[in-house]
């Protein structure tokens, strides 16, 4: 029992997302289109003294706070859109940095691999990593959302990290994988999010689905859970480390916000409300994949819905749930577009809150005359006592 709505009526993003006019989200990028290794770095082979590949970087990271450092540390530079750059600090203390972690069979050895942080104003050294690359001809993207409210040129607040990689192997861009992880930083729960690419023969087009999410505590080490029967963190194979040709991804052309209901009552339908925003120049057909947690019931239809949204335009999009389940929980939406290009595509989450509870005017009949009841009785105790 769930459907999906569509409102073609344009409105603007920041009403939507409840923010004032000059708190527009903003999203900011680093591209790292190379291979691992990253740094282009050659050593000296300790046995027979030849130079192997370009030097080593002096590794400046102690990651694991054993006193030792044991990683590079990668410059990330947050692109701001008419030039120039963000910190990779907010207002708040967060910070985003971006480690290189060698093989632990040396480095070179073809298992060196970026693991984007994420750490929280106080919180460990280590902090939390929001995604991983997993291919040897990566091409990695990091998205990081918040709004600048006061206009200082500094981030507010980091509310949401997009860690995207792909395969830039020979058969590119229709190769490999895609891995998407989502998470909302102000939550102290994540969702963490697995697509593939599927193509489809009969048409022109190329789909996508969700083939599992799943929430997890902010500070767990998504090396330890398990997405599409695979641990996120596998390491990268050490064949095939040519560096791509290609040109890195460009701009991001689709913003995607998924919203969910103030209240979630078990049982009853659950409004999640969503909104695209086409930030190309062309026009786009978007079509969208969802998926829940465990316990939320999402209409099997709603892969064949389409929203076709003029260059700069939005729409919004509603779909109805009901959770059965108990506890947290969540709804993702992945929106692409006709083009298959990875800049036309959008994921969000709407994590709902524990427990969820029912409020007085939804509480059954019979509820309300236990309640009536059990006034009546203590009413009527209390007459006899006092007499
Ligand atoms: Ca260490
Ligand atoms: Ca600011």
């Amino acid at each position: 029992m769930s459907s999906i709505r569509r409102f073609a009526a344009p409105m603007a993003c920041a009403l939507f997302l409840g923010l004032p006019a000059s708190a527009q989200a903003i999203e900011a990028r680093a591209c790292f289109t190379r291979s691992c290794p990253p740094n282009g770095y050659a050593y000296k082979d300790p046995v027979t003294c030849m130079t192997v590949k370009p030097m080593q970087p002096p590794f400046e990271v102690d990651l694991d706070c054993d006193m030792m450092n044991d990683a590079w540390d990668i410059p990330i530079t947050l692109k701001k859109a008419g030039g120039g750059s963000w910190p990779t600090t907010d207002a708040c203390g967060n910070q985003i940095c971006l480690p290189a972690i060698p093989d632990p069979a040396g480095p070179g050895c073809g298992a060196d691999h970026y693991s984007p942080r994420f750490k929280k104003a106080g919180g460990g050294k280590e902090g939390s990593r929001v995604g991983q690359c997993v291919f040897p001809c990566g091409r990695n993207k990091w998205t990081l959302t918040f709004v600048d409210a006061n206009g200082d040129c500094v981030p507010d607040k980091f509310t949401k990290s997009t860690w995207e990689c792909r395969d830039g192997g020979v058969n590119w861009p229709f190769s490999g994988k895609i891995k998407t992880f989502v998470t909302d930083l102000t939550k102290r729960r994540i969702v963490p999010v697995e697509a593939c690419r599927t193509v489809i023969p009969t048409t022109s087009g190329v789909g996508y689905t969700i083939t599992d999410a799943v929430m997890v505590p902010l500070g767990t080490e998504l090396s330890t859970i398990i997405l599409n029967n695979e641990p996120i963190g596998e390491p990268q194979i050490a064949e095939d480390t040519t560096e791509s040709t290609e040109q890195g991804d460009g701009g991001s052309t689709l913003c995607n916000t998924l919203t969910p209901p103030a209240t979630i009552v078990p049982g009853q339908t659950a409004t999640f409300s969503g909104l695209l925003v086409n930030k190309d120049t062309v026009t786009h057909t978007y079509q969208i994949s969802t998926a829940g947690s465990p316990g939320l019931q999402v209409a099997t239809a709603i892969e064949t819905a389409t929203f076709v949204v003029a260059p700069g335009g939005s729409t919004t999009y509603e779909i109805d749930t009901v959770f059965d389940g108990v506890g947290e929980g969540f709804l993702v939406t992945y929106a692409w577009a006709e083009t298959g290009d990875p800049d036309d595509n959008a994921f969000d989450a709407a994590v709902f809150g524990n427990p969820p509870t029912v409020p007085a005017s939804s509480r059954p009949f019979w509820a309300g005359l236990i309640l009536a009841l059990g006034a009546f009785g203590l009413i009527a105790l209390r007459r006899r006592v006092c007499a």
